[in-house]
């Protein structure tokens, strides 16, 4: 396989490697590297059943069941739908998913490490995803920042996302009074050191963090803003143009991304999407 930067903010490219094969634990090792120095892998061309969208990303750890079930793909419930695709009038996956930026599942206990989102039909020239390199956004701060936010934590909260991001859009089902109670609000390190590269990378984001814990709330809210105005900064974005066949493997330790939502229902666009399970931030 080959491993090559696509941009000089974030991302690599892996070519000459068919993921729908089984890969040998030094493959693995190299990508898992590599993850965690580019932030996203891109692998172009591949062609995956949902079993070995699954066995692939098995490799890489445990995968969640997202705790929005009902967009699930039938009978692989490790597979998150996200697609504006209706049949027989029914959806069948989630429209309008991720249109903010955030990293998945930061409102968990244990966030996810990984995601691993596979393109089958994609609008051409439009939804891309933009993702943001964390780590680059740390090392930029100022170093009297870097100190105060060196022991600080933030509150990240699924109801919030829920509140801010999906109610009242009429694309995503509220989520049910069970969801919510399965995730309450959780805190984490405002920077975390990514367990495998040991670099810094900020970790707050717009659409699941609501405060920093023991700062006065308007003190909390303009400290946010400016990190979130700060982290999306074009010095620090890159953005992925689909195709068909793509696979985008992104690290959610160092990276946050949103979905952009430039096309309109006639466009079909349908991503799979594996959620890997990571540990608690620290
Ligand atoms: O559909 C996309 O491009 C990304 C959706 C998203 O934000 C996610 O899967 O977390």
């Amino acid at each position: 396989m080959n491993i090559q930067p696509i941009s000089p903010v974030l991302g690599a490219e892996v070519s000459a490697l068919d993921i729908a094969k089984p890969l040998d634990a030094e493959a693995v090792e190299m990508l898992r590297r590599a993850l965690a120095d580019h932030c996203i892998l891109v692998f172009r061309n591949q062609s995956l059943t949902p079993e070995q969208h699954i066995a692939f990303s098995r490799r890489f750890g445990s995968l969640a069941e997202h705790v929005l079930q009902d967009y699930l793909l039938p009978g692989f419930p490790q597979i998150y739908v996200i697609s504006n695709v209706k049949e027989d009038g029914k959806p069948v996956g989630r429209a309008g998913a991720g249109q903010y930026w955030h990293s998945d599942l930061s409102y968990m206990a244990k966030p996810s490490m990984g995601s691993i989102m596979y393109a089958l039909e994609v609008p051409p020239g439009r939804g891309d995803t933009l993702f943001s390199n964390m780590y680059r956004a740390y090392e930029a701060l100022p170093d009297h920042k870097k100190e105060t936010l060196k022991n600080l934590k933030a509150v990240h909260d699924f109801a919030f996302t829920q509140k801010t991001q999906i109610a009242g859009k009429g694309l995503t089902k509220p989520a049910s009074k069970e969801t919510l109670a399965k995730t309450p609000p959780v805190e984490h390190p405002v920077v975390r050191t990514h367990p495998e590269s040991r670099r810094k990378a900020l970790y707050v984001n717009p659409g699941m963090t609501t405060h920093l814990v023991g700062v006065a709330e308007d003190q909390s809210r303009a400290m946010l803003d400016e990190l979130f105005e700060h982290a999306v900064s074009d010095d620090f974005v890159c953005r992925h143009r689909w195709q068909a066949g793509d696979v985008v493997f992104w690290d959610n330790r160092c990276s946050m991304h949103c979905a952009i939502n430039d096309y309109d229902e006639n466009d079909r666009r349908l991503m799979w999407r594996t959620t890997i399970e990571g540990d608690t931030p620290f």
